[in-house]
């Protein structure tokens, strides 16, 4: 706790009083539990303190009578349950959070001021939401969408909030067309669909007659938009910031999440079937993972453009549907970032919490990208409404572990309760304090970078920004083939689902054929449309062809198989030694082996024992797993093999190229499936089954079975 001072014994947090430390930035990280530890051996009481005897009936003339408004207890209840819900976020409703923190390699003050960037012992608790964005507050989270990426940094001096995506680019250029994008994406005015997707006409219109738009399409049209978990996604700020040092030197940046478990995806036919057979996939997914100790992590890097190389590239830094290729500027690690605990409150938590691209700490300031210019407003604008007023700051998530003194008052809902007389700026009554704190090297008040603007005042867009499909060609030429195929299947999917024919055409000739020809002719052949001969505009030569770094399949990560889950597939009959064998195999590698059954009854061993699965294979279907072994026991692959439940799951797991493995008696029930062995389906449970198995599953999927894979029903 701050120990209580007089008003005159005040010292200016420039002083360094008042400066939190290593144990309130802990305190931080604990605050919410002590707000929440009320439950356990308290007696029921309605809101004003009154114990409450019965909780079971209203007061009523009568046991058979009216009730009667006297009623406080049962009318306060009520009432409160009555106003229990705030609006949703207008985009990104469907989210989930977790707490952790960031801690930074080294000291980085060569490249900004900010405190948190340049002390590797300190740790700086975070908070981040993870969120899709079109669909509402409960819709499916495996949807094809974007996923917001969202970072509240509790830094000392100040909360700092990167708000990004898992995609670098935007689809529009100004933030005054944001209204027009989120209305044509979202579910349609007449009648509310669809929910959580773009394939519908309202979207396609939109973007087809806005090219800025084409490089975002495309990456939401490739596989980051269906991740396999919000643990194997990068992060993105999108728009150009800068970074300034204690000399006033500044920098342009782009930030990046590298995440350790890689970056991965799930395939299209399985990104809906999960979306109904588990609507909170990434939300169990990231929750299980916290709660057994496989901390996600991310490494937090940037790309340093210097103030004099502004204009070198051929695109303009300050476009926000422009990456700067990791080839032309690598991206600079500058610490970690580990989530390591749930959140305790999902509304007082993940639902209050609010962003916004404005908080900022000094080392850190905006560049004038005019999305993120118009960003720096709506947050803090959308927060009146959503959390009711403009004190949405004291809510417990979103309070600053860094002193927040001020001379604001009032509003609804406040928290502080404000001692003396003096609330302005200059006052001599309270010795003139809060003061402010002079701009410095270190530690001083927040100062802009002094940019010369010298300029007109008018509505344009600049020329820099108006080549639209050089880069949406660079991501589709860097592209492996098979992510390649992923994405014109989604074009053609997302199309076919507009009815309108004049806007697939649109899509296909005016955007399409401007990124590449043979996108355009397959989507058209897909579509029944002819094949545009050329593009409409002349795109200008990029000098960078490839960017591999674009790849997902280039981006496996650094933990291998760690958190991966391996179903055991076991019946009646199943050896118990092949069992405890791949199990201690699997776990050797930080997986998570879970034993599914026909039913979640204990299966039987062939020596007797009874073994308990941890769910049957209805309640946790293949397309929540990401491998599967089926173990020794002749009488155990016969009863899989007379399953129609257990055959449905081996079929739709090599159907999404899973890496499978049987024991050497499955030959016979790979022979009923018509299945062949792979690279990714082995038979026998020996060591070298079992490494090949790894192996395949650190590359995520068997890639190469996609053309055997693509006879097996869906
Ligand atoms: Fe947002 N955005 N956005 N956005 N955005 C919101 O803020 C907005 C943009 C992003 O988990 C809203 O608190 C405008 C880009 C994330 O709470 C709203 C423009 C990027 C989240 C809003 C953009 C984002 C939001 C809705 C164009 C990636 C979820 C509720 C000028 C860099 C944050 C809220 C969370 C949320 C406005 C464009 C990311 C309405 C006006 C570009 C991750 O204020």
């Amino acid at each position: 706790m701050p120990t209580k001072k007089t008003p005159d014994s005040r010292h200016s947090e420039a002083a360094g009083v008042d400066t939190p430390d290593k144990a309130n930035t802990n305190a931080k990280l604990q605050s919410l539990g002590d707000v929440r530890s009320d439950a356990t051996g308290q007696a029921l009481r309605t809101n004003q303190g009154v114990k409450i005897a019965d909780n079971q009936n209203t007061l009523k003339a009568g046991s058979r009578g009216p009730s009667l408004l006297e009623d406080f207890i049962m009318r306060e209840k009520i009432t409160h349950f009555d106003h229990e819900r705030i609006p949703e976020r207008i985009v990104h409703a469907r989210g989930t959070g977790a707490h952790g923190y960031f801690q930074s390699y080294g000291n980085h003050s060569e490249l900004t001021k900010a405190g948190f960037l340049q002390d590797p012992e300190k740790i700086t608790p975070v908070f981040v939401r993870f969120s899709t964005v079109q669909g509402p507050r409960g819709s499916g989270d495996t949807v094809r969408d974007v996923r917001g990426f969202a970072v509240k940094f509790y830094t000392d001096e100040g909360n700092f909030d990167l708000v990004g995506n898992n995609m670098p680019v935007f689809f529009i250029q100004d933030a005054i067309k944001f209204p027009d994008f989120v209305h044509a994406v979202k579910p349609e005015p007449h009648n509310e669909m669809p929910t959580g997707g773009s394939a519908h006409d309202t979207f396609w219109d939109f973007v087809s007659l806005v090219p800025e738009s084409a490089h975002m399409v495309i990456w939401a049209m490739s596989d980051r938009a269906v991740p396999r978990s919000l643990r194997m996604m990068e992060g993105f700020g999108v728009h150009t910031f800068r970074l300034i040092n204690a000399e006033g030197v500044s920098s342009f940046v782009k930030f990046h999440w590298k995440p350790s478990n890689g970056v991965h995806s799930v395939l299209w036919d399985e990104a809906q079937k999960m979306a109904g057979k588990d609507t909170d996939f990434h939300r169990r997914d990231l929750r299980e993972a916290i709660e057994s100790g496989d901390y996600p992590e991310w490494e937090l890097g940037v790309q340093v453009v210097p103030e004099a190389d502004e204009h070198k590239f051929d695109f303009d830094l300050l476009d926000p549907t422009k990456i700067i290729p990791e080839e032309l500027v690598p991206v600079t690690t500058l610490g970690k970032m580990v989530l390591n605990r749930n959140p305790d409150n999902f509304f007082a938590e993940v639902e209050q919490v609010a962003f916004c691209p404005g908080h900022i700490v000094p080392g850190i300031d905006f560049s004038n990208d005019p999305l993120l210019q118009g960003r720096l407003f709506s947050y803090t604008d959308t927060q009146l409404s959503r959390l009711g007023g403009p004190n949405f700051h004291e809510i417990p998530i979103n309070r600053p572990v860094a002193p927040n003194h001020n001379n604001q008052r009032d509003a609804i809902h406040r928290q502080t309760i404000h001692k003396g007389q003096a609330a302005y700026e200059p006052n001599s009554i309270d010795g003139g304090w809060p003061k402010e704190t002079p701009p410095g090297a270190q530690d001083g008040g927040f100062e802009s970078y002094h940019e010369r603007i010298d300029a007109h005042k008018v509505r344009e867009r600049s020329e820099s920004f108006s080549d639209h499909f050089s880069q949406a060609r660079l991501f589709f030429h860097s592209m492996s083939k098979t992510e390649q195929q992923h994405i014109i299947k989604a074009y053609s999917f997302e199309l076919g689902k507009v009815e309108r024919e004049y806007i697939r055409e649109r899509q296909v000739n005016e955007i399409l054929a401007n990124i590449d020809l043979e996108l355009a002719a397959a989507v058209a052949a897909n579509l029944g449309l002819p094949a545009p001969k050329a593009g409409t505009v002349k795109v200008p030569e990029f000098k960078l062809k490839h960017s591999p770094a674009l790849s997902q399949m280039n981006l496996p990560g650094t933990v291998g198989i760690k958190g991966r889950k391996i179903a055991l597939l076991v019946a009646d009959g199943v050896d118990g030694a092949s069992v405890d064998r791949l199990t201690k195999a699997f776990e050797a590698h930080s997986a998570r082996v879970l034993l599914l059954g026909p039913s979640s009854a204990p299966v039987k061993t062939a020596d007797g024992k009874q073994l308990k699965v941890d769910a049957s294979m209805e309640g946790m279907p293949s397309v929540m797993i990401d491998g599967l072994w089926v173990p020794a026991g002749k009488a155990a692959h016969d009863a899989l093999a007379n399953s129609g439940l257990a055959k449905h799951f081996l079929l739709e797991a090599y159907k999404h190229l899973k890496p499978m493995g049987l024991a050497a008696e499955g030959k016979a029930l790979l022979t009923t499936l018509g299945l062949k062995e792979d690279k990714g389906l082995l038979l026998g449970d020996d060591k070298k089954a079992v490494e090949s198995f790894v192996a395949v599953l650190k590359e995520h999927r068997v890639w190469d079975r996609e053309a055997a894979a693509e006879a097996i029903p869906a």
